[in-house]
């Protein structure tokens, strides 16, 4: 089936940046309906929640998507006629210290490719899914089948594991295999270059949200629930790991509790919840915060949020932002990495230098002190989250998809 999609967006080359919403990739098409494998951490993190959303918005402009991962991606719920998952299965056996899982991952890419006549397998996170891609490629080479693979560098792939030699040679080897990569902002392309020898083309293509499903009325319950005498509600959501500075959540919301009354929702688990817990009794604040874990319905929880908290010392690009964004809260973040890409300054919410947790705490008093102020932050946040709205970067996607399946590479 043949579709026409007239695409916006820019040509450009490794030295230039993409504006919010506009991609390294170029001009209008025709694109066909794919089979498409779609590769990811199946968890909470980032960049297994921006693939599931890319596979479901792909299977709902008609593309066949499917799923190759350890476990049901957790944000793939509901019933969708054309998204498949296949379960990559890692048997043990008493000699392994450590189950082979790229091994059995290639195995399945192979199985699923051969049986599903897939177009291209589109693989999230470089470690292990771009090498274990280059192992199914090769293997069906020899079947004289040539499936095209597409990495998508998320962060910490690049900035902080990935850059480990332990994985490095692996890491820069199977990314310049990919037959096309792309980064999820202009500072992750710079930093994949700048660590990497890397000799393609690295395309941007922005995290991305689906502003409509995040638009949502505040449940009032909930909201008195949480805020009984109508505090200010501030929110983190993350992994909880070292890179998201949980503890300088509590210090800047410790400052703004002394100034205005605040509850702080703290969502997500991870190896630092311990010492965030511990932080809050510390400072005598246990009443004013609540750990309420991982949690599904993203979209309630923002709803109800004033202000979006972020000091991490390094994001890609910050999807959870983002998500808070289009839900109408400000944020307040770190400098860090692309967040100068997804928040304006003084706009939607300030940034401040990592660990500058008396900035973050006077940022955020400025946004909370006066309702009207505050409004005029949150209307911002969801004037700034349609720039990265779904309709406008999946496009991009397709695009880079109809180039590679049409074997149009770019090299340097
Ligand atoms: O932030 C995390 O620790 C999760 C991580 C992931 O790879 O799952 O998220 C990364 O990918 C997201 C989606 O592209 C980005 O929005 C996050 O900024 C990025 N995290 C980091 O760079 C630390």
């Amino acid at each position: 089936m043949i579709a026409k999609i007239r695409v916006k967006a820019h040509k450009m080359n490794r030295f230039s940046n993409p504006a919010p919403g506009q991609s390294t990739l170029s001009t209008n098409l025709y694109l066909r309906i794919m089979n498409i494998g779609i590769v990811c951490y199946p968890t909470f993190g980032g960049s297994g929640v921006l693939a599931t959303e890319l596979g479901k918005a792909l299977a709902d402009k008609g593309h066949n998507v499917h799923f190759i991962t350890y476990q049901q991606p957790v944000r793939l719920t509901g019933f969708s006629a054309n998204i498949f998952y296949h379960e990559v299965r890692v048997p043990t056996y008493p000699l392994f210290d450590y189950p082979p899982y790229e091994t059995a991952l290639a195995s399945t890419m192979v199985d699923v490719i051969r049986n599903n006549h897939l177009d291209l397998l589109h693989v999230h996170y470089a470690i292990p899914h771009a090498a274990a891609a280059y192992m199914a490629k090769k293997i069906l080479e020899e079947e004289g089948k040539n499936i095209p693979f597409i990495t998508t560098l998320h962060g910490t792939d690049i900035t902080l594991v990935g850059r480990d030699k332990t994985y490095a040679p692996v890491v820069a080897f199977s990314i310049n295999q990919s037959d096309a990569i792309t980064a999820v902002s202009n500072n992750l392309r710079a930093e994949t270059y700048s660590t990497f020898n890397i000799e393609k083309e690295i395309n941007v293509i922005h995290n991305f949200v689906d502003v409509a499903r995040f638009d949502r009325k505040p449940i009032d319950a909930f909201r008195k629930v949480i805020a009984p005498q109508g505090e200010r509600i501030l929110m983190h959501a993350s992994n909880f790991r070292k890179i998201k500075r949980v503890q300088d959540v509590i210090h800047v919301f410790h400052k703004v509790n002394e100034k205005i009354p605040s509850k702080l929702l703290l969502v997500g688990d991870g190896p630092e919840r311990p010492m965030a817990e511990e932080l809050a009794r510390e400072l005598k604040i246990c009443d004013e915060v609540r750990f309420v874990g991982k949690q599904n319905d993203m979209e309630e929880i923002f709803a109800v949020t004033d202000l979006f908290l972020l000091p991490s010392e390094y994001e890609s690009f910050g999807l959870a932002a983002l998500e808070a964004m289009a839900a109408g809260a400000a944020v307040v973040s770190s400098n860090a990495g692309g967040l100068p890409e997804v928040i304006e300054q003084g706009v939607c919410g300030y940034m401040a230098n990592v660990g500058d947790t008396t900035a973050m705490s006077n940022y955020a008093y400025d946004i909370l002190k006066d309702n009207d102020r505050l409004q005029q932050f949150k209307n911002a946040a969801k004037n700034q989250a349609l720039k990265f709205d779904i309709h406008n970067i999946v496009p991009q996607y397709e695009k880079l998809y109809d180039n590679v399946a049409r074997g149009e590479l770019t090299r340097h």
